[in-house]
């Protein structure tokens, strides 16, 4: 399946994402692109939306401590739920459908959730640390809401404004 991501201010970025209620081969297809493009343009996560498909899909790779990522390592998290969240914890978020920002957000330290695997099976895990903020990050993406999105009202004036140059920028190039 050949995908592209979508980049904000693109509109679908805001759409909900619908539960996924068939596991079949169209749902592998998905999820195997999903991985590829991912990989291709450096990502560590990946909602289905940011690549137009508005299901409850998503995708962490996070890296080893030598910064490589492994496919052995690959979440993917199909209908996720989150079940209990604690503490506080901030970190500077990236987002390939936001390319060349970066800016600090305050997440849960803490999440337990419940999803699905590409089987339909039932997990729950308990994640922290960068687990936690990228499944935070990318379940966020589920609900149409990317991570600019909970900046300061001055924070984001000043965002739309570098965003707007380097898109003429990239347009001009
Ligand atoms: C912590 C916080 C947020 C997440 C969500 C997943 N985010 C990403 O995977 C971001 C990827 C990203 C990749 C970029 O490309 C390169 O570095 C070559 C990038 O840079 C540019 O657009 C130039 C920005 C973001 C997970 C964990
Ligand atoms: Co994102």
């Amino acid at each position: 399946m050949k995908l592209n991501i979508v980049e904000y201010p693109d509109r679908r970025l805001k759409e909900k994402s619908v539960e996924v209620s068939v596991f079949d081969d169209k749902l592998y297809d998905l999820l195997d692109s999903m991985y590829d493009i991912m990989i291709d343009s450096n990502g560590i996560g990946l909602a289905a939306i940011q690549v137009a498909h508005a299901k409850q899909v998503l995708l962490i790779n996070l890296p080893d401590e030598n910064d490589k990522q492994h496919k052995e390592d690959l979440l993917e998290i199909i209908n996720p739920v989150i079940l209990e969240q604690s503490g506080e914890t901030t970190y500077q978020e990236g987002c390939l459908s936001v390319p060349k920002f970066y800016e600090d957000i305050k997440r849960y330290e803490k999440i337990k959730l419940k999803y699905q695997d590409r089987d339909g099976k039932e997990h729950t895990l308990d994640a922290d640390g960068l687990l936690s903020i990228a499944i935070q990050h990318e379940i966020d993406h589920l609900n149409g809401i990317l991570f600019i999105d909970k900046l300061s009202y001055s924070r984001r004036k000043k965002f739309e404004k570098e965003y707007k140059k380097m898109l003429k920028e990239r347009k001009k190039a």
